[in-house]
């Protein structure tokens, strides 16, 4: 759950990048801060192994101001290999929001399936049944993927899903504000963030775009009103 210091005017939220094997979830990851102009970038700390697997989980920390309440948005990735699903299960808790990273490649249908399961099993158990999940189908770029319309949505027909070539940073900005509007909306709807804060929805997310819509390779420097 969102912790919420009404008194100090802090907002800590937590969302975890989930899926299957080398689905693209640190690639997510390194997209996003890759984003983010170098004036306001926290450190993006990553354990791999020498093959680049995710040992534990990779985060990025993105503080930001909207209007007088600072805002702390913790973004983490689970390690995707079979042997980890307790550390996946560590990750989660008190999730806000989930992206279900989905591989496209059609020899990851099977994977990409077990890992929404474990991922079911793991919020179940964890209580956390009413986070927002979004699914990403990263890869859009290889030949043996998946058509949009035949692709798994997961038990829900009317899933809306992202595409992405997170390895070019195609739709990584998208779906993590996908995901951050849905997340909102929970956490809202739990503690009535924008009553007694005192703000609105769009003046988050816009705050939010300053933050992360500053382009890093830009030849003039952008600086972000909102740090
Ligand atoms: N073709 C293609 N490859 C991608 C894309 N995104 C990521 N990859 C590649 O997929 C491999 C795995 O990417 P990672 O981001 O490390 O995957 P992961 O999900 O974090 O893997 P684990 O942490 O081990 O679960 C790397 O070689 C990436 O370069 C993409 O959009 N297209
Ligand atoms: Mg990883």
């Amino acid at each position: 759950m969102a912790q919420v210091d009404f008194h100090e005017r802090q907002l800590t939220l937590k969302l975890v990048y989930y899926g299957p094997p080398l689905s693209g979830k640190t690639t997510n990851l390194r997209a996003l801060h890759g984003r983010v102009d170098a004036l306001n970038r926290g450190r993006l700390m990553t354990l791999d192994t020498r093959d680049d697997r995710t040992l534990f989980f990779d985060l990025l920390p993105l503080f930001f101001r909207a209007g007088s309440v600072s805002i702390r948005l913790k973004v983490y990735t689970v390690p995707g290999q079979p042997m980890h699903e307790w550390t996946r299960r560590i990750v989660l808790q008190r999730a806000d929001g989930v992206v279900f990273v989905a591989d496209s490649s059609v020899t990851q249908a099977t994977a990409n399936r077990e890992a929404w399961d474990g991922l079911s099993h793991h919020l179940g158990a964890l209580r956390l049944d009413h986070v927002p999940v979004v699914v990403q189908y990263n890869k859009r770029d290889l030949p043996d993927r998946v058509e949009m319309a035949s692709a798994d949505r997961f038990g829900d027909p009317h899933r809306p899903l992202m595409e992405a070539q997170a390895v070019s940073g195609v739709g990584v900005v998208e779906t993590f504000f996908a995901t951050l509007e849905r997340t909102w909306d929970v956490v809202d709807a739990d503690v009535r963030l924008a009553e007694r804060f005192g703000i609105e929805r769009e003046s988050f997310l816009d705050a939010m775009r300053a933050h992360i819509g500053a382009d890093q390779r830009s030849t003039t420097p952008v600086l972000s009103s909102a740090s």
